[in-house]
């Protein structure tokens, strides 16, 4: 059962996935996914994402100059896409898979409106793990209008022209010490698979060895 926000821009189904499930879900993706550190160059200093990310599906992914290669689906992204797909009432072929392994990790202010996406993209968020606030504020505006907590099994779905009309961001919250795993469903067109742009990753285990 969806909640409806934002005049029918978000929708909010808790629990579409039964806490044990979800928790069985969020030990496989973390033991599983080959999890990517994205390092780039900011006014010539070397940077890092502050999350880990892995793209899926059948669909290159371009953000902040990169071009990420997908990996294909697994058995279990498959059923996960399903899930997403039934819910949001659409195909989806690209996933992008983040890791945020604690509190100091995030996303800032963005919005998913890159011309892959094309107009009016429907995307759905599932969430494992640490319940993390997600934040929402209109274009031009500094402050939120809507703050969810996002828990782990919850569906979000994004739609009509929320990608145009608001951003989106996951804020540090450095008192969270536990690991969120959140999936976003989306339909990109353009270009198939590229080639990896390998200089600007590199794959990292996690937790590190020593941890
Ligand atoms: O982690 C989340 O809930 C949001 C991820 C996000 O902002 C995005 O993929 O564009």
């Amino acid at each position: 059962m969806f909640t409806s926000l934002l005049d029918d821009r978000i929708r909010v189904a808790r629990g579409s996935l039964a806490p044990a499930r979800a928790a069985e879900l969020m030990a496989a993706l973390l033991r599983d996914t080959p999890w990517l550190a994205v390092r780039y160059e900011n006014d010539g200093r070397p940077r890092e994402l502050p999350r880990l990310t892995v793209n899926y599906g059948e669909r290159s992914y371009d953000y902040s100059g990169l071009v990420f290669t997908p990996l294909p689906w697994t058995p279990l992204l498959a059923e996960l896409r399903a899930l997403a797909e039934a819910a949001a009432e659409t195909r989806f072929n690209a996933l992008i898979v983040q890791l945020y392994r604690d509190g100091e990790d995030g996303v800032n202010w963005h919005a998913d409106d890159s011309l892959g996406v094309g107009r009016d993209p429907i995307i759905a968020s599932l969430s494992f793990g640490a319940t993390r606030k997600f934040l929402v504020r209109p274009k031009g505006a500094a402050e939120p209008c809507l703050t969810l907590e996002l828990h782990a099994g919850d569906l979000l779905v994004m739609r009509g022209d929320l990608q145009h009309s608001h951003q989106h961001k996951v804020p540090r919250e450095p008192e969270v010490k536990a690991p969120r795993i959140n999936l976003t469903f989306r339909t990109l067109s353009g270009p198939a698979p590229q080639p990896a742009v390998a200089h600007a990753s590199r794959v990292v285990r996690w937790p590190e060895d020593g941890e």
